[in-house]
């Protein structure tokens, strides 16, 4: 009896053990990532709750009325520009006197020498950066609703991590003083600058100087090795200790009282990510302003970033944040808690690209949401062109595409492997913790996100493109010599007709396609039709198409043989006199409103109301 206890407690343990084994083993195979997401993070684990639903004015009105009264180059984002009869100006203003360089009274030779130089490496006027003051004032261009609103007066403390390779030393450091100049200290932990590898001498010792006496609450990690935006980012949440982390580009700055909007959303429910809106510095002269006044992210079938218009009842609140299926990418608020439960990012992705759908994906599916919020602004230099050689080897952005379609669009993948046949013979690399992740958090499936948060993206961005509804020459009746020709013509330039290529031999530009947009292209180019002179007999012009009805919608009634424009009908009409044409009043009994569409296809014109844009 004693014994048959001994040899079933042995066997016991002999499985217990087995168990143990088999658990420990498994995790360390196919969880290490898992596990050292848990440990590596700083952050708390706790999910922040306010006290009190008080809420307050965040305002600081000491601060704002400082920024009110300054003056000097490029104060409160007005362009700015480097000309020699600006110089003596510039020289009595600047207030940088940062790095090494003496400004001349006029602009000399090695002035734009410097000017050229920085550009190039830069993608923006650099030299004119240096002129403008770091904690430069901006415009306060929010919603007049923003300036009265109040906020939970218990907000969670934010680290604001912010990535960066050779950034200009004044871009970056105006990116830092403006969120400090610009944060209630309480709630601002911590700035992280990342420096990812940079080979500019600034950005080691001098910069380290600057922010200890300078900037207290600043401080650098600089990553021994070039790991690219994504594992920068990453690096600079794994010593965070706010409870909510917010990623900023490094060629930013944030506006008045940009954060309680961020954090109230983030307060009220942990599971959520908030964008600020994102207004334009230009690249140029360094204005500030908007770039709009909001839309939601969205995305097209090749993965390229698509923004899709606000709903009626965001509309109907201008100040509330609203619901936006993915995020631009660069710039966003998450609670420490959240990000880590979705394990950050894909780890295997590399340097840039893919990330903000990644990641925009995972919040919507497993069960959190991402807002909009119109009250937060952040301006962002959108450089003229890119400065710096990509450090990746091969398609790293279409391997990183891959990745986000295996592991999160399900049958959708399909729809970007048609578009872009080369990724069907990507290799992805594992993808065990981002499927792990998934089944972990039991995510919904991708077309409950297409059919619930994007219902709308397919309408605008089909995944299967419909043909088009009509193509060929165009062929007016009242003088069935004369076609519509754009005559290789570039953006605003007006068009009319010409005789048609058909008929002698010609080499005009006559063949149009009325596309599923409804808009009318000459062949292989992407510009439209369109018409913005609201006068009788409006001329139309070419126009970089931007499939977005409007000033480029175009109908074809076969039955009156009419090209009818825009959602206050006029008809195409035209002078063959003058050889021009023009958009008036339609008229059935005017033979010149009447046109021939070389081929037609019937059955899709008569379905025009439920393809492409309604
Ligand atoms: C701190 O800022 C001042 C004023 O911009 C500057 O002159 C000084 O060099 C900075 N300190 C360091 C150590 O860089
Ligand atoms: C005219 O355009 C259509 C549609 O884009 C194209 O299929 C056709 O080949 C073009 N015809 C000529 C003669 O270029
Ligand atoms: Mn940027």
């Amino acid at each position: 009896m004693r014994r048959n206890i001994r040899s079933l407690l042995k066997t016991l343990l002999l499985a217990f053990l087995t168990v143990i084994c088999t658990v420990v083993l498994f995790r360390l195979f196919r969880g290490t990532k898992q596990i050292e997401y848990a440990q590596k993070h700083n952050g708390p684990s706790a999910v922040f709750t306010p006290a009190t639903n008080e809420k307050i004015d965040w305002h600081n009105y000491e601060s704002i009325q400082k920024d009110m009264d300054r003056t000097g180059i490029g104060e409160h984002g007005h362009p700015a520009h480097l000309t020699a009869s600006d110089s003596d100006k510039y020289d009595e203003l600047d207030r940088t006197g940062i790095g090494e360089h003496g400004h001349p009274a006029h602009l000399t030779a090695s002035d734009s020498d410097k000017y050229d130089e920085l550009y190039k490496v830069n993608g923006f006027n650099a030299a004119l950066s240096d002129k403008i003051a770091l904690d430069r004032a901006l415009p306060d261009i929010r919603n007049k609703g923003c300036k009265t609103k109040k906020y939970l007066k218990n907000l969670p403390t934010v680290s604001v991590i912010v990535p960066f390779h050779n950034e200009h030393w004044t871009t970056l450091l105006r990116t830092a003083h403006s969120v400090v100049n610009r944060s209630p200290p309480e709630l601002l932990k911590e700035v992280i600058l990342v420096d990812d590898c940079s080979t500019k001498a600034f950005s080691k010792k001098p910069l380290d100087d600057y922010l200890a006496a300078n900037l207290t609450k600043v401080r650098t990690v600089h990553l021994p090795e070039r790991s690219g935006l994504i594992r920068a980012r990453l690096a600079g949440a794994h010593i965070a200790t706010g409870e909510v982390l917010i990623f900023l580009d490094s060629h930013t700055e944030a506006n008045v009282n940009w954060l309680p909007p961020l954090l109230e959303p983030i307060a009220q429910n942990y599971k959520t990510c908030v964008c600020p809106f994102i207004d334009v510095i230009q690249y140029e002269t360094f204005e500030y302003r908007a770039q709009d006044e909001g839309a939601r992210g969205a995305f097209d079938w090749e993965l390229f970033y698509k923004r899709l218009p606000l709903l009626p009842e965001d509309l109907k609140h201008p100040t509330e944040p609203f619901k936006s299926p993915v995020m631009a990418g660069g710039l966003f608020a998450i609670s420490q808690k959240f990000f880590w439960e979705l394990g950050g990012y894909d780890e295997g992705l590399d340097i840039w690209g893919g990330e903000q759908y990644e990641l925009s994906f995972k919040i919507w599916m497993c069960g959190g949401q991402m807002y909009d919020a119109p009250c937060s602004r952040v301006g962002h230099i959108y450089r003229k062109f890119a400065p710096f050689p990509n450090p990746g080897k091969g398609d790293f952005v279409g391997r990183n595409y891959k990745r986000v379609a295996e592991v999160w669009m399900d049958e959708y993948a399909e729809f970007i492997y048609k578009r872009r046949p080369k990724y069907r013979s990507i290799d992805p690399g594992d993808l065990s913790v981002g499927l792990g992740i998934r089944e972990r958090l039991k995510c919904k499936s991708f077309k409950w996100f297409m059919e619930t948060i994007a219902f709308d993206l397919p309408l605008k961005y089909p995944p299967i493109e419909p043909d088009d509804f009509a193509y060929g020459e165009i062929r007016n009746l009242a003088a069935p010599e004369f076609c519509v020709d754009t005559e290789f013509k570039e953006r605003d330039q007006e068009f009319g007709l010409q005789e048609c290529n058909k008929d002698n031999k010609k080499k005009g530009e006559q063949n149009f396609t009325l596309t599923w947009h409804k808009d009318i292209r000459p062949h292989g180019r992407s510009m439209c039709w369109d018409v913005s002179d609201y006068r009788d007999k409006g001329k139309v012009v070419l126009y970089p198409c931007h499939g977005g009805k409007g000033n480029q919608y175009w109908k074809y009634d076969i039955d009156k043989q009419w090209l009818i424009h825009g959602s206050n009908p006029r008809c195409l009409d035209c002078d063959p006199g003058q050889k021009k044409i023009y958009v008036t009043k339609c008229d059935t009994e005017s033979k010149t409103q009447r046109w021939r569409f070389e081929h037609v296809d019937m059955k899709l014109l008569s379905n025009w109301e439920s393809i492409g844009p309604s």
